[in-house]
């Protein structure tokens, strides 16, 4: 469903249990900063309204979106984590560079999900122009990172608890 259809960011916070115990990777890419950096303050913000510990999210930065799947393996060379959030801007220009950087970081984020058994949470913002992606970092779209956090506690709590709860798919 498209964004512009159903605020993502808004979800049943009373399907969150205690998230103390899981620990968290977040990838951000600089390139369209601006952006990106919104995107993680929504989602380390979401973290900590849920109690995660600190001491248990770590964070790495890279260049562009096209580096956040090998960021991420050399976060989880080196930490251990249940989950890794990567955050990332690409917007469309002129060129079809856009294409390329996010069918690789969809692709590669996919093959590391599955190869590693760690979940790969697809926080990439990827629009037409910046306006849409400013709606997309805490406008009226609500923010992507919000959204990427919740997506992360859920898949981290599926390892122990896949009970079916009602009106909680799609958010
Ligand atoms: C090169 C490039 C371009 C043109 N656009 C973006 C973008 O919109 N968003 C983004 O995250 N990164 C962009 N990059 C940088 C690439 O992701 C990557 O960092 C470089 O190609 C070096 O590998």
């Amino acid at each position: 469903m498209a964004t512009s259809l159903v605020n993502l960011s808004t979800y049943d916070e009373n399907t969150i249990k205690d998230i103390s115990k899981y620990s968290f990777g977040i990838v951000v890419a600089d390139w369209n900063k601006e952006i990106t950096h919104k995107l993680f303050e929504g989602c380390y913000d979401t973290l900590l309204l849920h109690h995660a510990d600190k001491d248990k999210i770590h964070v790495y930065q890279v260049p562009g979106s096209f580096e956040l799947p090998s960021g991420s393996k050399l976060l989880m060379n080196k930490f251990k984590v249940d989950v890794v959030i990567c955050l990332g801007c690409v917007i469309k220009g002129d060129t079809s560079h856009d294409d390329y950087i996010n069918n690789a970081v969809a692709q590669g984020l996919t093959q590391l999900s599955i190869l590693s058994g760690k979940p790969q949470i697809f926080g990439l913002v990827t629009t037409n122009n910046l306006q849409q992606a400013i709606d997309r970092s805490g406008g009226v779209h609500g923010n992507k990172g919000v959204e990427a956090a919740y997506t992360a506690i859920r898949m981290a709590q599926l390892k122990e608890d896949a009970t079916f709860t009602k009106n909680t798919i799609g958010f």
